[in-house]
């Protein structure tokens, strides 16, 4: 923040100083911008998928692309991997064996475009840039989130694999009369954070949600501020883990604001997590986990229980980390 401030008054002080009166005024502009801006271009995302999402990512910002490509390109390869079992192809269908997906997706200059209990299409994030491009929503939901990505031109396929279909059946003979929520808590929502050359952030979300969900039920991964968040200025953050818990705390949102106010990334995912594991006696039984990306390219990580990793891209690094949980 005290950098942004700085160069703020060092572009201001600039202008004062009446050098803009030798060079054509946009052009000198345009280049303090540049000077402001330039990053090295950075990756972050969730769990262990997210190393080939990065690697992908990371093609397109050393290509010169924005940060808004890359962010679809990279969650893009979970979505169409069947082995990820909480993400677009072959993910964990809801109680009764229909696989539904949430997507958002924000770029830097506060656009957002998200789908929600969206069936038989396998990238929802492209359906939901495309609702951010094309129209003046930012959601739509279920059958009319399917006709209208139908109209775009996406295929319309089966996403039950074989695989999930057998966990699933297996699930069902388990399932005991009184149990109605029985989502088996295993995580791997992706959310992917980056910032391109030219310093602009963007950010993306995509699941099938808690496994075995009630059908209808609809997670914060598609959620603006909720499972993801991007302020171009200050910073973006994402979310994976119990999704309720994320909402009723508006996660992503909460650590782009926390860094506003000067956390850094971490204690700022910190805190964001501090704040569910207050509301449920120091102890909760389930996972919530962030990612943030501040503007000058520091990241943080953190996790309410032990077991989150991310993948983290700079350079030509593209690496995992493991996060210690906060309560374990
Ligand atoms: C949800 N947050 O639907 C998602 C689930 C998740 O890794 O993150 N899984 O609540």
């Amino acid at each position: 923040m005290g950098e942004r401030t700085y160069l703020g008054m060092e572009r201001r002080d600039f202008i004062k100083t009446g050098l803009i009166t030798t060079v054509a005024p946009t052009l000198l502009l345009a280049n303090i911008e540049t000077i402001k801006r330039a990053r090295n271009p950075i990756v972050i995302s969730t769990w262990n998928h997210g190393v080939k999402a990065n690697e992908e990512a990371m093609k397109v910002l050393f290509s010169k692309g924005s940060a808004l490509d890359a962010v679809e390109a990279g969650v893009k390869i979970s979505e169409a991997d069947p082995n990820i079992q909480s993400v677009g192809l072959g993910g964990r269908p809801d109680k009764d064996g229909h696989v539904t997906l949430d997507a958002c997706i924000m770029d830097s200059k506060g656009n957002a475009g998200s789908v929600a209990y969206l069936m038989d299409i396998k990238h929802p994030v492209s359906v939901a840039r495309k609702v951010m491009e094309l129209t003046n929503h930012v959601m739509l939901v279920g059958q009319g989130a399917k006709s209208f990505a139908i109209t775009h031109g996406f295929k319309e396929e089966n996403l039950l694999t074989e695989e999930s279909r057998t966990a699933w059946l297996k699930w069902k003979k388990k399932l005991g009369k009184k149990d109605d929520l029985g989502p088996n808590d295993d995580h791997d929502t992706i959310s992917l954070l980056a910032q391109d050359s030219v310093g602009n952030l963007a950010g993306a979300c995509t699941t099938s949600g808690l496994a075995y969900k009630i059908p209808g039920r609809v997670g914060d991964s598609p959620i603006i501020g909720a499972g993801l968040y991007v302020d171009n200025e200050i910073g973006a953050a994402g979310a994976t883990g119990r999704g309720e818990e994320v909402i009723k705390t508006t996660g992503s949102f909460l650590v782009v604001e926390l860094m506003r106010q000067g956390y850094t990334p971490q204690d700022a995912c910190r805190e964001a997590l501090g704040r569910i594991i207050r509301r449920h006696g120091g102890n909760p039984g389930f996972q919530v986990a962030y990612i943030a990306l501040r503007e000058d390219g520091e990241i943080g990580a953190a996790a309410i229980r032990k077991g989150f990793k991310y993948a983290l891209s700079s350079g030509n690094k593209n690496k995992l980390h493991s996060v210690k949980g906060i309560i374990n």
